[in-house]
């Protein structure tokens, strides 16, 4: 930045010339960004000095905190040594190697080789490309379909938002592209109150099973989801609902690919969601937390099955983006990737504030606007009901999560609202004290959302 500017003074340059994604542009212009300037451990800073206690790590992803030297330093000395080479030339730079290591180190055991990409999106056109090459190789090219779930995220590429289940992002551009077919989400409260979770569980994973029949199972190459859905709204399946899946794609010779863009490194306490979740992909896409976000990178790791295939019988393999194994983001990465082994940052999920927020969570149950509390890990999800009974919604026209979300920005707090759902996956360092800080906030603006319901009458 070379000169300070006042809030204001953003807030016109932004308006004039920055198409923020996702976002109504015009809406956005008359009201205003707020502008974030700085951040440290679980805190940012806004341009009128206000603190706020990231409870979304960013966008998921800066699971190690603001301000980590080890990162930065990486980023400097990789800038200075060797800004970019490409790896298509037959040529490899030592980080993108070294990553590639330490993946396959920390990934499960049917994982030995790594697909780089620059971004979650690109990684899962990867995983479309890869999936449907793997099936031509061998002889099946009728196996095209990918089944996805609604309410699914995968980014916001053609290929992505195809994937992806979101009903708004496909009536914008003639989505899905073609073979990408959608089951219901494992969604509980949506689906299943009527039954125990467990039993839910497997009903929801033979819907996966009904479309494969449906579809032809000789025409299905894949099956495609997030541990725990995160942009859906933090859907956490039953625990029956994995192995299911997994049965069933074993059955039929399907291949399972999960999508740890937000599960992976350490948010559910264990390294990846699919080992918290009891299923052994063939295909693993990630971003966001293998850099904590500190510089762009994804990727697609690749399982056995499908890197002896590509690299036994396949030829060329005619795909790969410029930054496919950029070496500062591989580098930062690598430091990323020690730091949390160090910090043992896993460990800490897992066995410490995982279960400390848990508990904290569960005591928001007995709040009049609480239908449902869960946590994975560090993942959160508040359900706000009109009524406990049937955890019956508020009108839309409340828009209730919008309304919580509103206080939670006035008090110092970033937490998402999916719908009637308030979200939290606040970054790994946390500590036990931090989340009570983060507790109080959340229930002194659940407190001001019930306030607004009752005065409004919209209870
Ligand atoms: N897969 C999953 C599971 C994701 O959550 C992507 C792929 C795409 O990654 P890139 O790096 O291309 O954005 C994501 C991204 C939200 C939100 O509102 C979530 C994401 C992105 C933007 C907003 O929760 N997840």
């Amino acid at each position: 930045m070379s000169i300070q500017r006042s809030t204001q003074q953003w807030q016109a340059a932004d308006a004039a010339h920055f198409l923020h994604p996702f976002t109504d542009f015009q809406s956005l212009a008359k009201k205003g960004s707020r502008i974030i300037t700085k951040a440290e451990n679980i805190y940012l800073t806004d341009s009128e000095g206000q603190r706020i206690l990231d409870a979304m790590s960013g966008l998921w992803c800066v699971n190690v905190g603001y301000g980590q030297q080890a990162l930065i330093d990486a980023a400097t000395r990789q800038m200075k040594e060797l800004p970019f080479y490409n790896a298509f030339f037959q040529t490899a730079t030592p980080p993108a190697i070294e990553l590639a290591e330490l993946l396959s180190e920390v990934t499960p055991p049917q994982f030995q080789h790594v697909f780089f990409s620059g971004s979650g999106s690109e990684g899962n056109d990867t995983v479309v490309r890869m999936v449907r090459r793997y099936w031509d190789i061998l002889g099946q090219p009728e196996r095209q379909v990918i089944i996805s779930r609604h309410n699914a995220y995968h980014g916001s590429t053609m290929a992505g938002a195809s994937l992806g289940g979101m009903s708004g992002m496909h009536a914008q551009g003639g989505l899905p592209i073609p073979n990408i077919v959608h089951i219901d989400q494992p969604y509980w409260a949506e689906h299943g109150q009527h039954m125990s979770r467990d039993e839910f569980g497997l009903i929801a994973a033979r819907w996966l099973e009904d479309k494969i029949l449906a579809v032809g199972p000789e025409k299905v190459a894949a099956f495609i989801g997030e541990p725990v859905q995160g942009a859906g709204g933090v859907i956490i399946p039953p625990a029956t609902y994995w192995p299911e899946v997994q049965r069933i794609c074993d059955q039929y010779g399907i291949l399972l690919v999960s999508d740890e863009v937000i599960c992976g490194f350490g948010r559910t306490g264990r390294w990846f969601g699919c080992e918290t979740m009891g299923f052994r992909p063939d295909l693993m896409t990630f971003a966001k937390g293998v850099t904590s976000g500190y510089v762009p990178l994804g990727g697609v790791m690749v399982g056995e099955r499908i890197a002896k295939v590509l690299i036994e019988q396949g030829g060329e393999f005619e795909h790969g983006y410029t930054y496919s194994g950029h070496p500062v983001a591989c580098a930062v990465a690598l430091a990323n990737i020690k730091l949390i082994q160090q910090l043992k940052l896993v460990e800490h999920v897992h066995d410490d504030v995982g279960p400390y927020l848990a508990e904290a969570f569960a005591t928001l149950r007995d709040h009049p606007l609480v239908g449902d509390a869960e946590t994975c890990g560090l993942m959160g999800a508040l359900l706000l009901v009109k009524d406990k009974a049937g955890l019956k919604p508020f009108d839309e026209s409340v828009g209730i999560g919008m309304v919580c979300r509103g206080h939670c920005f006035g008090n110092g707090l970033i937490m998402r609202a999916v719908g009637n759902r308030m979200i939290i996956a606040p970054p790994l360092v946390i500590t036990r004290a931090q989340i009570d800080e983060m507790m109080g906030l959340i229930r002194r603006c659940l407190d001001l959302t019930l306030a607004d319901a009752q005065r409004e009458k919209w209870q």
